[in-house]
């Protein structure tokens, strides 16, 4: 199904960016809306297919960023369309603990199969990935009968009271929201680029400084909990060192900890694989995940381990509107878009033209320190050249520079000078060509 609406797949610039109809936009949303929300792009969007959005103004945008990972499957996916339509017409919203339906229980069905383990596992469906780790944490807890939580360096999980906790980045995400839920563990994240000891051991020896900090400083059978994100996200696309994740998960067993794998950016084949643990063939007890799950209906689900997922009480979980119907109808359309189009494998591709590109523009800008990623979840740490200094200036000239030739680019990373590149899966090679050469052309005006 090659259908891309009514949007020709290329970049087009009508106005300057923002053009006349934005700004004016842009001023009513400054009056109108709370100023703590960022914008990252001053558009407003009129509609938006595969890897291409059009503003009010005419202009069409390349989009690397898929609303944050969440459009794999594409804008607008014809599918993902087509099941939303369908479904609305027939029921709205019951709530799935008033009246079942069977959207939800398919999705649960999908998310069982899909995620890796052969062992028996059921799900439960919540609105947002911050809701679905609040209900992990939740579920782990009452299984465990234990209450500390590890998590790590870098790490993000959302914006609610106890996701904040477990996220690590102060500004933005929590410098005066606080007091914040207590039982939270942070451990150092081997991050590979910013590790000061050997790296040809870098996984071993983080493993053992962990492993101490949990039995020396909480006690490893007080731990509900290990969580942690396959490829870390908002901090900056670290992908943690081939065998740390693999034996945290040994350590956790060993102590009767559930493995949590916080899939939300990184799941639904992001990756090259449909989720991140698959590249060192982890089986987590516990896997979330949101974003990529719907083609952009908000829906997020925790699959586990049929025991962990069955210990709680009946009416423990729940809420009013996870797993709602048209989301849930738009999640099995996004998994069939996946399958039949081969988005996995498509993913793999794309990463490969993504590192390709971005390590010819590191040998010729010292700027950019780093290059790395899986899949279509690449990334470009930048510094001031012959140093690991953060270069955050560096990286909002470039962005800059993008958005105004009419490419969206996100930017990530604790130190704020990550560019990431998280393109809808669907984009055409011409396409994710042409948004790299305007970023080369970025470096060039350095
Ligand atoms: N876990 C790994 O990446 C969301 C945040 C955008 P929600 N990341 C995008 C922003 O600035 O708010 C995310 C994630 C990981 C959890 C979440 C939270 O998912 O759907 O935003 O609640």
């Amino acid at each position: 199904m090659a259908e891309t609406g009514s949007l020709p797949q290329t970049r087009h610039l009508a106005t300057e960016i923002p053009g006349p109809l934005s700004k004016a936009a842009i001023a009513r949303r400054n009056d109108a809306v709370s100023a703590g929300l960022g914008m990252a792009m001053p558009v407003i969007v009129k509609r938006a297919h595969d890897a291409i959005i059009e503003d009010i103004d005419g202009n069409r945008i390349i989009d690397f960023g898929a609303g944050i990972g969440v459009v794999n499957v594409g804008n607008s996916a014809p599918r993902v369309v087509k099941a939303v339509q369908d479904a609305v017409a027939n029921f709205t919203h019951t709530n799935f603990t008033t009246v079942p339906y069977l959207e939800y229980i398919e999705v649960c069905e999908a998310l069982n199969r899909l995620t890796p383990g052969s062992f028996k596992k059921k799900s439960i469906l919540q609105n947002s990935g911050a809701e679905a780790v609040e209900n992990a944490i939740k579920i782990a807890r009452h299984y465990t009968k234990r209450a500390a939580v590890v998590v790590f360096e870098h790490a993000y999980h959302g914006r609610t009271n106890l996701t904040m906790a477990l996220t690590a980045k102060n500004i933005p995400y929590k410098d005066g929201f606080g007091p914040f839920a207590s039982e939270i563990y942070r451990m150092p994240l081997p991050y590979r680029f910013r590790w000061d000891g050997n790296p040809d051991t870098i996984a071993q020896d983080a493993l053992e400084i962990v492993t101490h900090k949990i039995e020396k400083e909480i006690g490893a059978d007080r731990v509900a909990a290990i969580l942690i994100e396959p490829v870390i996200g908002e901090g900056g696309f670290i992908v943690p060192p081939e065998g740390f994740m693999p034996g945290l998960q040994e350590f956790a067993t060993k102590h009767g900890i559930v493995f949590i794998a916080d899939e939300v950016q990184s799941g639904f084949a992001r990756t090259g694989k449909l989720f991140a643990v698959e590249h060192e063939g982890m089986t987590p007890d516990m896997i979330i995940t949101a974003k990529g799950i719907a083609g952009g209906l908000p829906l997020a689900a925790v699959t586990a381990r049929a025991e962990i997922m069955d210990s709680s009480h009946v009416g423990g979980l729940g809420g009013t509107y996870g797993g709602n119907p048209i989301a849930c109808a738009a999640a099995l359309a996004a998994i069939k878009t996946i399958e039949e189009e081969k988005l996995v494998e498509r993913a793999a591709h794309i990463g490969k033209i993504l590192v390709d590109t971005l390590n010819e523009l590191k040998v010729k800008y010292p700027v950019i320190g780093d290059v790395r990623g899986r899949g279509a979840m690449v990334a470009i740490e930048l510094v001031k050249p012959g140093t690991k200094d953060p270069n955050p200036d560096a990286m909002t000239k470039v962005i800059k520079y993008c958005q105004s030739k009419g490419v969206l680019i996100l930017t990530a990373g604790t130190y704020g000078n990550v560019i990431r590149f998280l393109p809808p899966i669907v984009i055409t090679d011409e396409l994710l060509k042409d948004g790299l050469s305007v970023l080369a052309e970025g470096f060039a005006t350095l």
